[in-house]
């Protein structure tokens, strides 16, 4: 394409659409963005399935995930793989399995701060998700030399959660839903990031 239209489009990665657009039924945590979506109704399935054939990632690397922790990586996985609002924050990468990611995306406060406290009681042995693990069993697991520990002990705050575990996709914010000025990962009705890009791709930031 030519000319790139940043507020509406979708990331060069692993599952994207090439460009966004409406999808009929996209499954369950991932509907919300059936209006306008990088994903696809399969890809929006796999989303909510473990070990999944999206990243082959094992969510149980530390015991079974706790379903009410799990739920807000499955709305992780709908926003990043479906959102359609993400180009102020695309970058390049010299990844084997993407050519761009998303980098300092601001999350609105309530979103980080639930998706903490609800994998509160939860375990994990690796701060950072997207590598050092051990991959030779076809999925993620901890690699030798690391310990499964407490969620509080790798992450203190939401603020490291939500900044560490995919390399910074997200910043941290002290903005909340109504500013309009903070991404949502959970909203039903129209989409309210749209303006939220629409803000930033004009604004230093
Ligand atoms: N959610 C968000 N918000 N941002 C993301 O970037 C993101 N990425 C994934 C899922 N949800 C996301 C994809 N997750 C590997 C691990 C995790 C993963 C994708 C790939 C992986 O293969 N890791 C290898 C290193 C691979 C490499 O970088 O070459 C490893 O060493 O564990």
């Amino acid at each position: 394409v030519l000319s790139l239209d940043k507020l509406n489009m979708c990331m060069d990665a692993k599952h994207h659409k090439v460009a966004p657009g409406p999808e009929g039924a996209l499954y369950s945590q991932c509907a919300p963005w059936r209006d306008n979506a990088c994903c696809t109704a399969n890809t929006s399935e796999e989303a909510h399935e473990d070990n999944s054939y999206l990243y082959n990632f094992n969510w149980n690397h530390c015991g079974a995930m706790s379903q009410k922790c799990k739920k807000h990586f499955i709305q992780d996985t709908c926003f990043y793989e479906c959102s359609p609002h993400l180009g102020p924050w695309i970058q390049p990468v010299d990844q084997s399995w993407r050519k761009e990611r998303i980098l300092n995306v601001p999350l609105c406060k309530e979103d980080c701060e639930k998706w903490w406290e609800d994998c509160k009681d939860d375990f994990t042995c690796m701060t950072n998700w997207h590598k050092g693990w051990d991959w030779t069993s076809g999925t993620n697991k901890c690699p030798t030399g690391s310990k499964c520990r407490k969620w509080t002990e790798v992450y203190a705050t939401p603020k490291s959660m939500c900044e560490q575990i995919w390399s910074n996709s997200y910043l941290y914010t002290t903005l909340t839903k109504d500013s309009g000025r903070c991404m949502q990962l959970w909203f039903d009705g129209p989409n309210p990031n749209t303006k939220v890009a629409e803000y930033y791709l004009n604004t230093a930031h």
